[in-house]
């Protein structure tokens, strides 16, 4: 049978009553590919794996949540939908709004958003708002706005949108045949770690998996309130995706934590580009510079965790390289000019005789 999308394949465990309400684009049952290049960074033993959410619809792991979350809207009758969103959320709002023909509303952050995102926002048909503040003013403004006007909020504290999330969960166990020990991930309005966990332990308390791993969420040292204890008031970080002050999700990013007897940890904007640039030239994964924050928190937490032979590592790479291709030319060696001549070009292929 064909892949239906996440909320027909798993739809006894989402909030969807009606199939005929189901808005999908096919999103999901992502590539989960072993990394040894990764992986020898890590231990002896260890086996590492990589989640390829940018291989979703609109590139990146939002479309999970969205798909539930704009599937329940239309269940309600709703026809507009509102977000605040660092780029990913309103890509994916804006692409299953227009599936689902209903009008879409996003609030960014003024500049700061990669220009992949904002063009498929533009491109998908949303009302795009840049607003002068952060994230974090953004969505303050669209949970306002959606409890006195006739628009959905699609952010993560619509609960739709975890149940959708946690379908991740369940394909990593499928694929691996059973929980990995490790799962490292990027936090920023810390959606993803609370609709993993959540996914994890529905399957451990009906005796799908035996163990839950630990929880080890990553956030950008400039933006890292959890780590710090306290919101974060002008969050800065290159990975415009996690740059967010005052996570939503906060609490139960922090529950994740404790009931898995994981960590949440921070890497610098240095160590983020370093896996970044590692998972492309080693593993030939481009992922957008947020999504290693959960590779460079393996590689900077491995030395002080307690390997056992034979222990199970995942990282979800959240989105897709293309969404940045900025970052990536920032970050890289640039091209060589050279005259349209065979001898100037073997010269600089290193071939010069
Ligand atoms: C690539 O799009 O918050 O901790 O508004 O785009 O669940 O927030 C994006 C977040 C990680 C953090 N990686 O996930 C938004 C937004 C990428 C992201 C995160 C985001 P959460």
């Amino acid at each position: 049978m064909p892949w239906p999308g996440v909320v027909r394949a798993f739809f006894d465990r989402l909030p969807i009553e009606n199939d005929r309400n189901v808005v999908t684009l096919l999103e999901g049952n992502t590539p989960l590919v072993e990394t040894p290049a990764v992986a020898a960074r890590v231990g002896t033993g260890v086996r590492v794996f990589c989640k390829l959410e940018g291989l979703n619809p609109t590139g990146s792991f939002k479309d999970r949540g969205m798909t539930a979350a704009v599937s329940a809207a239309k269940e309600e009758g709703s026809t507009a939908v509102i977000c605040a969103s660092t780029g990913n959320t309103s890509a994916s709002a804006a692409a299953y709004a227009a599936k689902a023909g209903m009008r879409c509303y996003v609030l960014i952050p003024d500049g700061k958003i990669a220009l992949g995102k904002l063009s498929q926002a533009m491109m998908h048909g949303a009302t795009v708002l840049q607003v002068e503040g952060n994230f974090d003013d953004a969505l303050r403004l669209v949970v306002d706005i959606s409890g006195t006007h006739p628009v959905t909020l699609v952010n993560s504290v619509n609960p739709n949108r975890i149940q959708g999330q946690k379908t991740a969960a369940f394909e990593v166990c499928e694929d691996l045949g059973r929980a990995p020990d490790y799962h490292f991930l990027p936090v920023g309005n810390a959606g993803n770690i609370t609709a993993y966990w959540l996914g994890y332990t529905e399957w451990r308390e009906e005796g799908r998996i035996q163990n839950a791993p630990r929880m080890m969420g990553f956030q950008a040292a400039g933006a890292a309130p959890i780590v710090r204890g306290y919101p974060v008031e002008n969050p800065e970080t290159i990975a415009t995706a996690i740059r967010i002050g005052c996570p939503a999700s906060w609490k139960s990013a922090e529950a994740a934590r404790d009931e898995s007897g994981g960590t949440i940890g921070m890497v610098s904007d240095d160590e983020l580009v370093e896996a970044y640039r590692y998972l492309a030239a080693k593993e030939g994964i481009f992922c957008e510079p947020a999504s290693a924050a959960g590779v460079a928190g393996l590689f900077k937490t491995a030395p002080s965790l307690d390997w056992k032979e034979g222990d199970t590592v995942v990282c979800t790479l959240t989105g897709h390289g293309l969404k940045d291709p900025d970052r990536a030319i920032a970050v890289s060696p640039q091209p060589a000019k050279v005259s349209a001549e065979m001898s100037a070009v073997l010269a600089a292929m290193g071939f010069a005789s």
